[in-house]
């Protein structure tokens, strides 16, 4: 027997991107640990990854092109060769470009993969087509909208400045399900008497770990931030000198924090003035202070605005000086390559349509001229876009080709009539770095492509190839393409810019060096006030209504406000297969149990306008009042009539940047009566 082991980087959408190393007994993956030289995994995966070769290796892979000989959405496939895959892509899309224009085929794509090369490989394909273009929306862009509004195109402040803080605040972010390796710097300020915050509208697994919690109002947090910052203003607590040296427009932003009472922003926040003040002087008090903002926040109707207020408290209070212990992390925009060389827009023979992929339901069933041909790849959009009533409503057209890319038989890959086997990471070539941390890699393949799987590198070089297009970038080989992106990364540091970049060694960015330290930005200054070319935009964080929750008709017929955060053992829709006959639960306080006669265990359909999703009711004060938790994002499953979580949810856009709003939808629930009524 032959074992070995070989390193490679997790590729999941996660802000930890952890260092791998894979046993290969014979050349089996049996085993896969954390790498115990990444700075940041420090030697240990989370729970769901430390099966990850399971996956790679299952039985239930999708390994061979089939095509659909059932009704859409059965599942039902026959199994065809790559020739004949070849051929009735290309004549698909031939057809669709010349019967409607390029415009008519839509590629959907997201995050399945994050490695920087085989993530947006479909991009040169489909400009040459002159296909529609996927706006990419649906997770960070409210979040990056409202950092850069005030703080430019800045990164965030290293996570390993956490270790050295007195105090963490982790806002919006529940760090032990989405960002465990954050945790041991937690742990480590901990050790030495730091504190932890947490401000969630639940108690979620890392508020059981926190001194104190803070249960906000989802899209309270504007109302939070401000009233801090109007306390901090009037008790002496803000960084003066920080705001007279390096930031432009507080006053304006003062005037409009004077004209408000501490007592509106606190029932708005959801908080007591005196929750506020109390969090607000122990900020104020503790020079170092990091605050870990999370995504979540942002998945709301104000989403971008709370990022927004946040940012202006975080600057106002010096987090942003680059004292130890100092910061603030959103996404660190660690690395900047020229993503030209990755996507190729010059290849684009005139400007095409743009569709948000939070809206796909709108786009499959309404939009004009329609789509006739949908690609979709790295992506299962039946189970994680928004009104998934409306995106199946779509993929059940007849007169749609769909074309899914897939590792496995996902509720979208069973609405194909093509479906095409798709590698994993550990059979790829690529480059990779993590939102949450300033560090990346080259990997090389652990395994060989399994049974006819393709990386999407070659899936679309191929495609490119049998429709004749001979551009440059479609006959780059993967290394031809990795080494032209790398080569653009200006945070590579010098060494590997001379020598190249080595599979298996994780690189530090060299924006580490002032990462979140304003002072070295040079002339650059942070703006309490923007001025917006967009009228809609306000000037400064304010106070304005969320969408669906504050809205009055909604409230009469949903009484209850839901947010779908993660479920610890999934990635988004990703491990679905592992839990296909699950319901998920449903966390509802004791009170609104008791108004609905609800037990423990019950099975409780929860239902809106949009569709319906079923769980088992998990009673528990962790949650608010009249506040709903459906973690989880399991997949469809008609048999049992399990649906989509993103039944619920809804296709309105976030204040900035087009992001979906998965924690903003107004539900109501009943009870379901019998087992008979489900299955
Ligand atoms: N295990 C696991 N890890 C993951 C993922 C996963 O699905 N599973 N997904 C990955 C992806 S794609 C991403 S983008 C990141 C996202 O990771 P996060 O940034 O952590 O975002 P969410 O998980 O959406 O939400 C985090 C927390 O925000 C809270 N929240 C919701 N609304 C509000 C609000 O209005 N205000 C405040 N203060 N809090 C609110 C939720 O209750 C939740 O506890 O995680 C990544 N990591
Ligand atoms: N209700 C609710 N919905 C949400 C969220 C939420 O918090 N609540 N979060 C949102 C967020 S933050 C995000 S980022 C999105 C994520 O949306 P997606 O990026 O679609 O995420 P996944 O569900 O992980 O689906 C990725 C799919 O890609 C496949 N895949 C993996 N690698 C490859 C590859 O190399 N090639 C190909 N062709 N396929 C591959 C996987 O098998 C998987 O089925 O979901 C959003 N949806
Ligand atoms: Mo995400």
């Amino acid at each position: 027997m032959t074992t070995e082991t070989r390193k490679t980087i997790c590729p999941l959408d996660c802000p930890d991107a952890c260092g791998m190393i894979a046993t290969l007994e014979n050349g089996i993956i049996t085993k896969v640990t954390g790498d115990p030289d990444h700075p940041i995994t420090q030697g240990f995966l989370c729970h769901k990854v430390q099966t990850y070769h399971h996956r790679i290796q299952s039985a239930d892979r999708v390994l061979h092109p089939q095509h659909r000989v059932g009704k859409k959405g059965e599942g039902q496939f026959g199994q065809i060769s790559w020739d004949d895959a070849w051929q009735i892509l290309t004549e698909q899309l031939t057809n669709i470009k010349k019967k409607y224009g390029g415009e008519a085929l839509l590629p959907y794509s997201y995050a399945g993969n994050m490695g920087m090369i085989n993530r947006p490989a479909g991009y040169p394909f489909f400009h040459k087509y002159g296909a529609s273009q996927l706006l990419q929306t649906i997770c960070s862009a409210a979040a990056k909208e409202g950092w850069s509004l005030h703080y430019g195109a800045k990164p965030g402040s290293p996570p390993e400045k956490a270790a050295d803080a007195d105090l963490i605040i982790a806002w919006g972010i529940s760090a032990k399900v989405t960002n465990i390796h954050f945790m041991p710097f937690v742990q480590k300020a901990k050790r030495r008497g730091a504190k932890l915050i947490v401000i969630d509208p639940y108690l979620n697994s890392t508020a059981k770990s926190a001194d104190v919690y803070y249960p906000v109002t989802p899209g309270g947090d504007t109302a939070l931030a401000l009233g801090m910052l109007k306390h901090c203003m009037e008790n002496g607590l803000i960084d003066q000198n920080f705001i007279g040296q390096y930031t432009d427009g507080f006053e304006e932003f003062a005037d409009y924090l004077e004209s408000k009472t501490l007592e509106e922003f606190a029932t708005i926040s959801g908080l007591t003035a005196a929750q506020i003040q109390e969090l607000a002087t122990l900020i104020g008090q503790t020079k170092k202070t990091f605050i870990r903002i999370g995504i979540g926040l942002t998945r709301n109707t104000q989403g971008a605005m709370s990022v927004r207020a946040i940012t202006c408290f975080s600057a106002a209070m010096g987090l942003f000086n680059g004292i130890e212990g100092r910061g603030a992390l959103l996404q660190s925009g660690a690395f900047s390559g020229d993503t030209h060389l990755l996507s190729y827009p010059s290849l684009m023979e005139a400007p095409t349509r743009a569709v948000n992929m939070v809206q796909l339901g709108h786009a499959l069933t309404e939009l004009s001229p329609p789509v006739k041909g949908l690609f979709v790849y790295n992506s299962n959009p039946l189970s994680i876009a928004p009104d998934t009533t409306r995106v199946k409503a779509g993929l059940e057209r007849e007169d749609l080709f769909t074309v899914v890319h897939e590792q496995f038989l996902t509720p979208t890959a069973r609405y194909a009539d093509l479906l095409l086997p798709a590698t994993t990471s550990f059979e790829n070539h690529d480059l990779y770095t993590g939102y949450g941390h300033f560090y990346m890699g080259r990997v090389d393949p652990v395994i060989p492509p399994q049974g006819e799987a393709v990386s999407n590198f070659d899936l679309f070089q191929t495609l490119a190839q049998k429709m004749g297009y001979t551009d440059a970038p479609f006959l780059q080989t993967i290394d031809d393409r990795i080494e032209s992106y790398a080569a653009s990364i200006k945070e590579i540091p010098e060494k590997q810019k001379k020598e190249g970049l080595v599979s298996g060694e994780i690189i530090r960015s060299d924006i580490i060096n002032h990462g979140g330290d304003f002072s070295q930005f040079g002339q650059y200054r942070f703006n309490f006030s923007v001025k917006s070319r967009d009228p809609n935009i306000p000037r400064i964080p304010c106070i304005l209504p969320r969408h669906e929750f504050d809205d009055p008709n909604l409230k009469s017929r949903y009484p209850f406000q839901l947010i779908t955060p993660p479920m610890k053992d999934m990635l988004n829709s990703t491990f679905g297969e592992r839990y296909c006959n699950e319901a998920g639960t449903l966390m509802i306080h004791p009170l609104d149990a008791e108004a609905h006669s609800i037990q423990e265990g019950m099975l409780i359909e929860v239902f809106n306008g949009r569709g319906r999703n079923i769980r088992k009711a998990a009673i528990s004060t962790n949650t608010q009042p009249g506040l709903l938790i459906l973690e989880g994002i399991y997949w469809e499953n008609e048999s049992s009539q399990m649906t989509s979580v993103n039944e619920l949810t809804s296709q309105q856009t976030t204040d900035l940047g087009g992001g979906g709003t998965f924690h903003e939808a107004r539900v109501n629930i009943r009870k379901v009566l019998a087992k008979e009524d489900i299955l």
